[in-house]
């Protein structure tokens, strides 16, 4: 079987492990890479041994050298590029959040239904080990019907050390990290119709909100708390695990900063380890973002080659993107 073709547009902080992570994945290949910087072009070309470089997506298109398109540019970029795919008729995997706006999240999945394209979100939280698990025990019944979650994201890292573009957005941490959240809480709980939200900004050296509390209906009485801070000081940092509990009518599942898997049913607590897979370039503790990655590519060549969508559509993530915008609408209107 032919290898699929990948182009990889946007070759900044993130997309290093993107890269990395098609290297590994038997059955693709890195035909492509770019960006609108030319020594990122060259740079990525010379570490991951890629024989094509562009500057210009329409270009790296026009050559038809690529199977599909993998997005890791700031959200700005996301609707043309995407747009741009699917015309051409490849393929696209985006990098969350898909877009800033609902509009143009809407738009970007119609312009690929439209083309006959799949679109994927990398959506990568969901594939971290941990939540596989996690959601591997609800679908057994490990706790019976769930009732209430807690998903929470709380530490002092400098995220805009590296990524110092979040530092001026007027929306920050619910667009940038409340999503995966938002978007665990819909795996393990059920789509939500409701969100509630509170929010705040603590670091006066930035523009948007870096603390959000997140109440959401799950109808029948389900609810989940979605917490998270950059601002909260904490020793030891848990950065970047996210801590999960959920209590079902026959148990409790409790993840900790420690990768450690307690299900407890009636007076016993079995504990198990699950820790993230180590890569040759993971980077504690990073290591369970990185293995997440591979997990959600290795998941979307499986669907691309069926032919059926992945578990984090376009069309799926837009009710994540509802989640984010109806929580701020929520937040702003208690302002
Ligand atoms: P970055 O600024 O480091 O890199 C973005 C790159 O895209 C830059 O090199 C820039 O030159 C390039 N670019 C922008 N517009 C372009 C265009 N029109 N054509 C070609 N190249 C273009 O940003 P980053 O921190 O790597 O973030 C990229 C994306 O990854 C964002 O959507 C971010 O939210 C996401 N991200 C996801 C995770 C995760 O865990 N899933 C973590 C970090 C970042
Ligand atoms: O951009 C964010 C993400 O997707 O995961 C963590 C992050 O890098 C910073 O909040």
């Amino acid at each position: 079987m032919s290898k699929v073709r990948i182009g990889v547009v946007g070759l900044g902080f993130f997309a290093q492990n993107q890269l990395e992570a098609w290297r590994v994945i038997e059955g693709a290949e890195i035909a492509a890479v770019c960006d609108r910087d030319p020594a990122k072009v060259e740079a990525a070309r010379r570490r991951y041994g890629v024989e094509r470089g562009y500057t210009d997506v329409a270009q790296m298109l026009a050559d038809d050298v690529v199977d599909a398109v993998d997005v890791a540019t700031t959200p700005p970029s996301h609707r043309a590029i995407v747009e741009q795919v699917a015309q051409a008729g490849k393929a696209v995997i985006c990098q969350k959040p898909m877009a800033e706006t609902l509009e143009d999240a809407r738009a970007m999945v119609e312009a690929c239904r439209r083309a006959g394209v799949s679109l994927t979100v990398h959506e990568n939280f969901r594939f971290q080990r941990p939540m596989r698990e996690v959601a591997m025990l609800l679908r057994e019944g490990a706790i019976g019907e769930p009732f209430f979650a807690r998903i929470s994201f709380r530490t002092p890292y400098d995220v805009f050390a590296n990524q110092p573009y979040l530092a001026t957005e007027d929306r920050f941490i619910i667009l940038d990290l409340g999503i995966h959240l938002l978007d665990l809480a819909r795996c393990f709980m059920g789509d939500a119709r409701d969100v509630s939200c509170w929010t705040k900004r603590v670091n006066p050296n930035i523009q948007g909100e870096d603390v959000a509390t997140m109440v959401l209906d799950h109808g029948n009485g389900r609810t989940s708390i979605v917490d998270c801070s950059y601002a909260t000081h904490q020793v030891p940092d848990p950065w970047p695990q996210t801590l999960v509990t959920l209590e079902g009518s026959k148990g409790t599942i409790s993840l900790g900063a420690d990768y450690r898997l307690h299900v407890t049913r009636g007076a016993e607590t079995v504990t198990r380890h699950v820790p993230p897979k180590a890569w040759p370039w993971s980077q504690l503790p990073f290591d369970i973002i990185q293995d997440s990655v591979v997990a959600l590519q290795q998941h979307w060549l499986g669907c691309y080659r069926a032919g059926r969508a992945a578990e984090t559509s376009g069309e799926d993530n837009l009710k994540v993107v509802e989640l984010v915008h109806t929580a701020y609408a929520d937040a702003d209107r208690r302002k």
